[in-house]
Order: structure tokens, then sequence, then C-alpha cells
């Protein structure tokens, strides 16, 4: 810090606090492009590091950093994801208190390699017996195994999450890793079934196609042409430059067998994974309206892999039972409809599949019985999201970082507050824009969004879309963050369609199309089908697609409300931990090195909150250092400290303070820190002890000389 007040001319400030137009959204993005330049990828926010990617390998992560950073107080070396780490797990195993670790940014802008770097820490300083070291491995592998499952490339990134995951490290008292546990969030299933132009499936696939020997796909009943399945024909041809999926199907067979899944699980996994491929390849035509199937091959391919009766598939494929109150009728599917459910078994055994594997690598981490002390838990989330068109997926996620808002709110102000009560310094209040508001738009019960499309699903006639649309126009348009098309103003509605709606989120408008909601909140996987699965001898379907999931009369939650369940329990983990926060940034949309898009990255700035951000943590006092460190750089600006002094620190600086002249409203003495409000103050001071570095220095070239 204090090398870098500096050098602030070239490389920008350090800490966006010392900005001297700390209002100005260009200042900031100036700040962020020069130390880019300079490769310099971090910046913070006082504890807050800003992480720009920069799409190429810095040198910046060796052994050498880890030792820098390790044991060092958070100020005294260049802002870096290992500054972050090491004062989380300090904080952790010298305090007792747990941590998270929070890390937002849109797609592609380095979560996932964020997060890795943080285990890459932890493991790095923390102990190196074998029982550790198997932990660590377990940990370091479980990441090959949930991107070959979780991550696809998209448009956006080549390899991305598509889910959401927290990951909670447990430690022993003596600091080490002695386990973990994963919670994973609303897998984007949909891409099972359909991709985008130019996107793939999950990696899985084409890595068990390129990767797998010949023996084992024949047994699986697959041919490595990625011609021969539908379920691929809507994206890409397979091949990407950057992935090499036949070696990292090697990589995830090793990692399965850290983690400990048996010969058996590793079989039936990828007899799932090839049953998924050829439930794509089934294929309906219709005769008199009821649909038949085409290629009965696949349906017993399908059979055998996951261990049914062909024929009872067969007839789960085109037909459907419905019981209405007593009454059993099963009547025939058409086309349309078999596909429709065709696709939703395969979404759901994928999923399903997922899950139960999130399950099987806790089962595997779980921490031998009391050793367990303090967490660290690490939260790699999809950041905020305005595509063209937004549809329920991005309505979940936008949701999500309002409630990461909402604690981020909540956290902050409250360390200030507590920050300025320890210190004894009046706390001052604080302006800010409070979003829960806009989370009770969301979440409210019978009057939010989310109770409106759950009462329209269950409605009994024949809810669609669009009335759901019309009930939420109808009950939410007083309210001043839903916008209807007709509430809209006149450049907002020429945007916008009759079957859309606007929501005003934190960080950003945006429009929804409301095509799809109600179908991908029921999430509805015919009775058949499910009671097909749960017979199989498969023994991961089979335990994923319980009995009591046939014979139940339940419905189960809708989509929605499952995920709004699990980030309330999740914010609830997360509001009893001490957080960090990291807030990465993507710098251009060409995935290049060197490139500096002002417009994306003002974008970025604004739907991240930094503003606000940095707002709250300016409205009092800018900097803040323990006396210690503040007289130790500063006790050659008066007499009365230099060259000797051996009083106390905080009377050391106050003499400083007065002999400098602070004006009163600059300033606070607090019980062990100094807090200045501006950073022109702070400045002023750096200036005054480099002029009188200088003078001492040529004073002692003097004395040199002169011998
Ligand atoms: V998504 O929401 O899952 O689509 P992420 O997770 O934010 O996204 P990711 O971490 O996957 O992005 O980063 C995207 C790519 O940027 C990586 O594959 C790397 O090629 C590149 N990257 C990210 N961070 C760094 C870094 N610190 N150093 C070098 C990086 N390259
Ligand atoms: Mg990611």
């Amino acid at each position: 810090m204090e090398r870098d007040l500096h050098a602030r001319d070239r490389v920008g400030v350090q800490d966006f606090v010392l900005l001297e137009n700390f209002q100005s959204e260009d200042a900031f993005v100036d700040n962020l492009r020069k130390r880019f330049k300079e490769n310099l990828i971090y910046t913070y926010i006082g504890q807050v590091l800003v992480s720009v990617n920069p799409y190429k390998n810095l040198n910046i992560y060796t052994q050498e950093e880890v030792n820098q950073y390790r044991n060092i107080h958070f100020f005294e070396a260049p802002p870096h994801i290992f500054a972050v780490s090491d004062t989380a797990y300090r904080s952790l195993t010298e305090e007792g208190r747990g941590q998270c670790i929070l890390i937002s940014g849109e797609s592609g802008s380095g979560k996932t390699e964020a997060s890795k770097k943080v285990l890459q820490f932890i493991a790095a300083v923390t102990g190196h017996k074998a029982q550790v070291e198997t932990v660590k491995d377990k940990l370091l592998q479980s990441n090959p195994v949930l991107e070959a499952f979780g991550n696809a490339k998209t448009n956006r990134n080549d390899n991305s999450s598509r889910f959401g995951k927290y990951m909670d490290i447990s430690f022993s008292a003596l600091g080490s890793p002695v386990g973990g546990n994963i919670l994973n969030y609303l897998l984007e299933k949909s891409r099972v079934v359909h991709q985008n132009p130019r996107e793939r499936n999950f990696h899985i696939f084409y890595q068990l196609l390129a990767g797998a020997e010949d023996e084992m796909l024949a047994k699986l009943q697959l041919k490595r042409n990625l011609d021969t399945y539908y379920y691929f024909t809507h994206g890409v041809e397979g091949k990407v430059n950057t992935i090499d999926d036949c070696q990292q199907f090697q990589q995830v067979r090793k990692a399965m067998a850290v983690i400990e899944l048996t010969e058996q699980e590793q079989e039936d996994i990828f007899a799932i994974v090839a049953s998924v491929l050829h439930m794509g390849n089934v294929g309906f035509t219709e005769e008199e309206g009821q649909a038949q199937i085409l290629k009965p091959e696949c349906v017993e391919a399908v059979s055998k892999l996951l261990g049914c009766k062909t024929s009872k598939l067969d007839r789960a494929f085109t037909h459907r039972t419905i019981d209405a109150r007593g009454d059993v009728v099963t009547s025939p599917l058409t086309r349309e409809m078999a596909i429709y459910a065709r696709d939703a078994l395969a979404k759901a055994v994928y999923d399903r599949l997922f899950t139960w594997l999130v399950m099987r690598l806790n089962t595997s981490l779980q921490p031998k019985e009391g050793r367990r002390k303090e967490v660290m838990g690490i939260l790699d989330i999809y950041g905020f999201e305005i595509f063209e068109r937004n549809s329920f997926e991005q309505f979940c996620i936008n949701f999500c970082n309002e409630k990461l808002q909402q604690l981020f709110i909540e956290l902050t102000l409250k360390s200030e507050q507590e920050e300025y009560q320890r210190e004894g310094i009046e706390w001052e209040h604080v302006e800010y824009f409070n979003n829960k508001v806009i989370c009770d738009l969301i979440e409210e019960k019978h009057k939010g969004i989310i109770s409106l499309m759950d009462e329209e699903c269950l409605r009994p006639g024949e809810p669609t879309d669009k009335s759901f649309l019309t009930k939420m126009n109808e009950n939410l348009s007083s309210h001043d963050h839903y916008i209807s098309h007709r509430k809209a103003g006149k450049e907002l509605q020429k945007n916008m369609s009759r079957e859309e709606f606007c929501l005003k989120h934190y960080a950003g408008d945006v429009i929804y199309n409301v095509d799809g909601f109600l179908d991908k909140n029921n999430d509805l996987l015919f009775r058949d089908l499910r009671e097909v699965m749960s017979e199989t001898t498969n023994s991961i379907t089979k335990e994923v697609f319980p009995v009591s999931d046939v014979t139940t009369k339940k419905r189960p939650d809708t989509a929605a409300t499952q995920f709004k369940n699990s980030l309330n329990q999740l914010m609830e983990i997360l509001m009893n931990k001490e957080p960090s926060y990291i807030r990465c940034i993507k710098p251009n949309e060409l995935d290049q090195s060197g490139v500096f898009n002002d417009r994306i990255v003002t974008h970025q700035v604004k739907y991240l909150g930094l503003m606000e951000n940095l707002r709250v943590r300016r409205a009092g006092f800018a900097y803040r250092r323990p006396y210690e460190m503040f007289l130790q750089r500063y006790k050659c600006l008066t007499p009365a400290t230099w060259p000797n002094y051996h009083g106390p620190s905080k009377q050391g600086v106050h003499e400083i303070v007065c002999h400098l002249g602070f004006e009163r409203d600059e300033y606070r003495m607090g019980n062990t820190k100094i807090f200045i409000r501006s950073p022109r103050t702070l400045f002023a001071t750096e200036d005054a002890f480099q002029a009188k570095k200088h003078d001492i220095a040529t004073i002692i070239q003097k004395i040199w000389k002169g011998r």
C-alpha cells in the first residue's frame, strides 16, 4: 500500500477509497484500466477485492507469492487473492471465526478460477500429514468431476459453470483441512436437450465419446461420431480448441477414484450418461394422433443400460396415466407430448445424477467425527445476467443476486458499524439503497412473484404464461420495481412486447419474457416414467427416483419455490460467517488478453454495485490504520517522535497530526486506529514523508561525502 501511494499516477491507486473523485464511474474505470495495462489485475475497495480477468497466465500464483502473502498484514503488500485468502484463514484459525468467501461476477469473469486460487492457497499453507493430504487431494479433485458434469462451452465461456456452488472446508483445531461439504444450486438442465448455436452440451458427453476405450463404448452401445446424437445437433460440432476432451476424460476417471467412487458406481454413472444420449435418439412419429416410437433399438439400449423392462419403458414413453381422485386413466400421448415427456426424462435423469454426485462427494469429504472445528465457505455462483431475451433461468439467477446484494449490504454496514463501535467512534449514518424491497417483490408469501406463479401453476382450468402475466400485471402494477408493458415509459415500451414484464433490479432494469415460465416452474415428469425409473436396477437411478416419489399424492415444490428455499438456507449459513468479497470483472467479450473495453467494464461496475460499495466505504472514513503502523511510517515528520520516541503509539500519532495541522473533521482517534476521512489528507501526509525522506537522504549523503 505505502509503496503504491507514491506510484499512484502511473499504476493507479490500489485501493479505490483513495480515489480523489470517488463518485465518478469514469474515474473508477480509469483506475481499473491503468492497473490492467500494468498486469495489476487486483484492486481493493477497503477489504473487498476487485479482480479483472487477464485471460493469460500471470506468474503471480507461485510458491513465492504464497510465502509473500503468508502471515503479513492485509495492507502491507499489493492487492492479491492470496491476501484475502490469508486474512480469512488467519481470522478462522486465530480467532475461531467462521469465514465465507463470496465470489461474484458475470459469466467468464473468473469466479471459478478465483475459487481454485483460494483453495490452492489453503492447500499450500496447511499441514502435510498423510491424512491431511488425502483430504486436500479430495477437495482439489472434486473440481474436475463437478466441472465435467456441470460445466459446458457457452458463447461467453468455454468452461462455463452451469450450476451454483457453495463449498465448505472444515478445519481441525490445528488449522488443517479435515473435510468439506458442497451445496449445489439450480443446474441448467435444459442444456441436456437443447443448446444455442455454437454452444455445447455438458463436457462429460464429449469426454466420454472422445476418451473411453473401444470396449467401454461398445458396452454402452455408443459410437464416437457426434453426428449420431440428436441431443448435440442444436449446438456445435463438438470440438473446441481450448479443450482436450480425451485428456480431460482420463483426468476425470482419476479424480473419480480419488473421491472414492467404486468401479461399480462409475459404471452406473456412465451407463446413465449413455442412456441420456440414447433417449435423445428415440424419436416419434404419429398415427391417428398417437405417438409411435421411431427407433425401438434406442429404447432397448436405454432399458438395457438402466436395467428395466423394454416394454414398460416403451409404453411409458408414449402414454400417460393420471390418477384423478381415485380414477386411474391411461391415455396415449401425441407426438408433441411424447417428445416433451422424453426430454423431461432426460433432463431429470441427468439433473438427479448430478445431485447424486454431489451427495456422493460429500460422503467422501465427510470429516471424521469430532475433528470438525471451524469452516470456511467458498461461494461460486452465477452473476447477474441480462441477455437479449431473459427467461425463467435469468429470473432465478437475478433473484439470487438480489439476495446476495442484500446480504452484502447488511454485512458490510454491520461490520463498518462494529468497527466504529470497537474503536469508540461515533457512527455516522450512511445513505444507501436497500434492495430488500425487490427481494420482497419476488419472494414475499402470497404477494410476491413466486407465490403468484405457484398459484397459477396450481390453478384448475387452463393456466398459461399469458394468464400468469395478466395476474402479475393486476397485482403488482403499483409496485415501484415492477413495470408492466402498459406502465412502461415510451423508451422502455419500445423494447418490450406484450408477453414481457420488466423488473427494476438493484443492478439495472431487466425485461423478462414469460414464455415457458409455468412449464419450467412446474417441472413436470410424468408418473409413468418416474415409475419405470424407480424400478431400474442401475443403483443410481433406482436411488434418485424413489418409489415414494411415485406413490405420494403430494405435489413436489415448484422449481422456483425450491430455489427460493435453498437460497434462504444459504443466506442463513452465510449470515453467521465473516465474509470476504471477490468481485470479478470480464475486460472484453473476445476472451482476449490485453483488451480492456470501457463500455463492458462500466456495465459490470454498475451491475456489481461497486460504486455503491465504494460510497458506503467512503461515507465515513476512507483510510484507517493501527497506530503502530502509522507511527512507524510517519514518525520522522515531527521532532516529538523523531529520531527517538518511546511513548504510547496513540500519543505519538497525535503529535504527528497536530504538527501537520490536520483539520478537526478530517480524522478521528479510535482505540487502536487512526481514521482519516479523505485521501487528500493522507496524500499530503505521504508527500511530506517523501520530501522528508529525500531531505534525510541528502543529509546522510553530505555526511558521507564530508568524511
Ligand atoms: V461462469 O459464470 O462459470 O460462465 P467464471 O467462472 O466467472 O464464468 P472462469 O473462472 O471459468 O469464469 O474463467 C474463464 C476463463 O478465463 C478461464 O477458463 C481462464 O482461461 C480465464 N481466467 C480467469 N481467471 C484467470 C486468472 N486469474 N488468470 C488467468 C484466468 N486466466
Ligand atoms: Mg464458473
